[in-house]
């Protein structure tokens, strides 16, 4: 894989993606159905997800063995993306607002 010298704002995020899985994994490299409602409750507060954490849970475990790999959460997080799309320019453009954006 070639590096170049600066990341770039993708590489940023596909980079935090992960690194957000891991800081919540378990020892076997999955989220539990609890670890995964604390992600969401502390990663997504701006989009008010904490209730819906089971059923999304339910919904994103693909492979029904009650725990998520880091793909089945990826798949959750991009799937978020685009179906939220209006909710997510109105974050971003609050914290642009807020100073906190570039
Ligand atoms: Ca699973």
């Amino acid at each position: 894989m070639k590096r170049s010298k600066d990341i770039t704002p993708l590489e940023l995020s596909v980079g935090s993606l992960l690194c957000v899985f891991m800081e919540y994994q378990n020892a076997d490299g999955t989220l539990s159905k609890e670890t995964f409602c604390k992600c969401l409750a502390e990663q997504m507060p701006s989009f008010d997800l904490a209730k819906a954490g089971e059923e999304l849970f339910k919904t994103v475990d693909i492979n029904e063995d009650g725990k998520l790999e880091f793909k089945e959460f990826a798949v959750l997080v991009c799937s978020f993306a685009c179906s939220n799309y209006d909710a997510l320019q109105e974050v971003m453009k609050t914290c642009k607002d807020d100073g906190n954006g570039k």
